[in-house]
């Protein structure tokens, strides 16, 4: 099976954890597409969605989905979203789609965070894909040099047309971190999170997930956390 089967495998697979008539959280990703394509069968029997993107608001506007705003609602019972590496206690790494504040804001909303992610993404330690931090433009300098100093190398994510820095759905930009072993993502997630200038951090412990619908070559692996 290809990447994009198992993506459309798992996306199909947690259709089982959308509860009929409620609101359900959306994250962002292509693996998260697969998902929005697999709840256009089933968006009768659902009140709407709370999104974590303006681009998976698009894609659930598209399909007839009601969208509603994160402070209209006072709980989820399910967040559906993505991973770019997930560890065995359902630590992740998040962001590499850019919406890492707006998704760690409706994780926060909902009761279960069910992850939705091919083989590739589930590792031993996090740390090996570049990790994803939102700043304030003016503070990333100095955070830069923070990271340099427990020897990770930041860039500026820049913008695929003019070479610019992305600039995301906050007006934030983001830096990317490569080089770090991130051994105690709970402690890192909380010493990141204070410096001045951080917005988010791509480290999803506080938040992290609750399952993992793993597509492997044998089929979706259920993993619990
Ligand atoms: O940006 C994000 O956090 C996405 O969820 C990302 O982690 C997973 O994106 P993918 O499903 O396209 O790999």
């Amino acid at each position: 099976l290809s990447q994009d089967q198992l993506k459309t495998l798992v996306g199909q697979a947690a259709l089982q954890y959308v509860v009929p008539g409620e609101i359900v959280g959306v994250g962002t990703g292509s693996t998260v597409n697969k998902f929005i394509d697999a709840l256009a069968t089933i968006k009768g029997q659902i009140l709407g969605a709370v999104s974590s993107s303006l681009a998976s608001t698009e894609r659930l506007k598209a399909i007839g989905v009601p969208v509603f705003d994160a402070n209209e609602v006072q709980s989820l019972s399910v967040y559906i979203d993505g991973a770019d590496e997930i560890d065995a206690k359902g630590y992740m790494v998040k962001g590499g789609g850019a919406a890492l504040t707006r998704e760690k804001i409706v994780a926060a909303l909902a009761g279960q965070f069910i992850c939705i992610a091919d083989e590739s993404k589930l590792v031993d330690a996090l740390g090996a894909f570049p990790l994803p931090v939102e700043v304030i433009p003016m503070a990333a300098a100095q955070i830069q040099r923070r990271f340099e100093a427990m020897g990770g190398q930041a860039s500026i994510r820049l913008s695929g047309a003019d070479g610019q820095p992305l600039v995301t759905d906050n007006g934030q930009h983001i830096l990317d971190v490569r080089g770090l072993q991130i051994r105690e993502p709970l402690a890192f997630e909380s010493t990141v999170n204070q410096w001045p200038g951080v917005v988010t951090v791509g480290v999803f412990a506080h938040q992290k997930a609750s399952v993992c619908l793993l597509g492997t070559a044998s089929g979706v692996r259920t993993l619990k956390f």
